[in-house]
């Protein structure tokens, strides 16, 4: 399977004009010191406030430096969203942010810059590593540890449950580096706890609607269900009107855990409906650009710049709620 993907990917890039392997050895494209920069920002989607949020944090800090910034929204798109970026090469900006909607089909659009001569910054969301790498492909991926997201909502549940739990997995956008990572974080931890099962696992794409129609589905596979981990917040909450809509109790028949940290997730903490969410921070902007002008320093860039995050439940959300997005 991956070997086809692969050959098929090269002959994406092939179709660009240059084989894989000599847009693979080509130099990792420099960017010039100037005032003032013009930058693309292609965005995979409007469809939550993660994604909304980290739109705006991107639009506030290229307006604040008085750069001209080239946004596209792909829509839910991959395929669009590498169209979004030949667009911007087209356009001849100086520097791509991508937040690569998933993990293999971006690859192209990674490579197509690269041998425009524009430097990408994957920001959110990363590619697959077999087939792109950091400091070659592209400058670096800025970006939260999805795995340990995964991991420290695994133990938040288990704490809470005493390691006994069926659990229903809410899994985020098929073949984006969160929904793969934060599967692994979470299923790795539970290996070890002979309690703890997941009984059902299927893709809500990050959605709040679509996370409430898997949850009723697989609530009346399984019944017998005692947690929800879902990969984000939006579809926790669609899962907790599910809950009710099936006269259960979010937050003492099932307990609930998820990774984001908006608003409305705080507020179910508060409310007792769900017991906690692992922070992703969507406020990219201020360190997507100190990175870009690093990177024009002439500084060596890590591979990965990591993002922190913080963890919110019953003991914080309500001090916390009022800075949530
Ligand atoms: C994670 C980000 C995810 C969020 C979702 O970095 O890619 O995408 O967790 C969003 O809410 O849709």
């Amino acid at each position: 399977m991956l070997r086809r993907t692969f050959l098929m990917l090269a002959a994406g890039v092939a179709t660009l004009g240059v084989s894989a392997a000599a847009v693979s050895a080509q130099e990792l494209p420099k960017l010039k010191q100037k005032d003032k920069y013009k930058v693309g920002f292609a965005q995979t989607e409007s469809n939550n406030p993660w994604r909304i949020a980290q739109t705006e944090s991107m639009k506030a800090e290229a307006a604040k430096l008085g750069y001209q910034l080239v946004y596209t929204d792909a829509a839910g798109s991959a395929a669009k969203q590498v169209a979004d970026v030949n667009s911007m090469i087209a356009q001849g900006v100086d520097l791509i942010f991508l937040a690569p909607r998933e993990e293999k089909p971006l690859i192209p659009a990674v490579m197509a810059a690269k041998k425009a001569g524009i430097p990408v910054i994957l920001l959110d969301r990363n590619v697959d590593q077999s087939l792109a790498k950091a400091g070659k492909d592209y400058v670096t991926f800025i970006g939260s540890d999805f795995v340990e997201e995964g991991r420290r909502a695994a133990e938040a549940l288990d704490k809470a449950t005493n390691g006994t739990a069926k659990i229903i997995q809410l899994e985020g956008t098929t073949g984006s580096s969160p929904a793969n990572d934060r599967r692994k974080g979470f299923e790795d931890y539970i290996k070890n706890k002979p309690g703890m099962k997941i009984i059902a696992s299927q893709s809500g794409d990050f959605a709040r609607d679509k996370g409430r129609q898997v949850a009723e589905t697989l609530l009346q596979a399984h019944p017998d269900a005692t947690a929800i981990y879902a990969h984000n917040d939006e579809m926790a909450i669609g899962a907790i009107s599910a809950l009710e809509a099936a006269g259960k109790k979010p937050g003492q028949d099932v307990q609930i855990v998820s990774i984001d940290g908006t608003r409305d997730a705080l507020q179910a903490i508060i409310d007792g409906k769900m017991l906690a969410t692992v922070e992703c921070n969507p406020k990219f902007g201020p360190k997507a650009f100190e990175t870009m002008a690093r990177y024009a320093k002439g500084e060596q860039i890590e591979p990965w710049v990591v993002n922190t995050d913080r963890f919110f439940d019953k003991s914080n959300a309500k001090q916390l709620i009022a800075d949530a997005y």
